[in-house]
């Protein structure tokens, strides 16, 4: 673990108001936690911008299974993809809806790619990625 270090930030005393308010909302015990956490959120979102770094991604879709051929299409999709699927999971959310979660490991430009090409898929109602990390260049 890297040392710890402490040092001062100069701020408007209405922006630390707004900044304790906020920090409060969200149930931090204090103003540490809650910078080191905006700074790793700012991290990440680096990591995917850069596009050739490892990162980890978990990615939903929502579809009507009873349309066309579409539960074969996802599942095709997903077997020529194998090196970046670590994982999915597959829900039947009621008659027609299912709900599928995919988690994903590999450079964000190629994740990036294959959720892009399922949300594209005609007759997925709702896809959405969250961006995460491997975690291994966060402290
Ligand atoms: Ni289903």
């Amino acid at each position: 673990m890297s040392k710890l270090i402490r040092f001062g930030v100069s701020l408007s005393s209405d922006l630390l108001k707004k900044f304790d308010k906020l920090i409060d909302r969200k149930g931090y015990k204090n103003r540490s936690e809650a910078i080191r956490d905006m700074i790793r959120e700012e991290l990440v979102s680096e990591e995917w911008k850069e596009g050739g770094r490892e990162t980890v991604g978990v990615f939903s879709l929502v579809y009507d299974h009873h349309r066309n051929d579409l539960s074969q299409v996802i599942n095709n999709i997903q077997h020529n993809n194998l090196n970046i699927i670590r994982s999915s999971t597959h829900v039947h959310i009621d008659h027609k809806n299912c709900l599928e979660v995919i988690i994903l490991k590999g450079k964000s430009s190629e994740i990036r790619k294959l959720t892009d090409l399922l949300t594209s898929t005609k007759g997925i109602k709702h896809g959405k990625l969250i961006m995460t990390s491997t975690g291994s260049d966060l402290t």
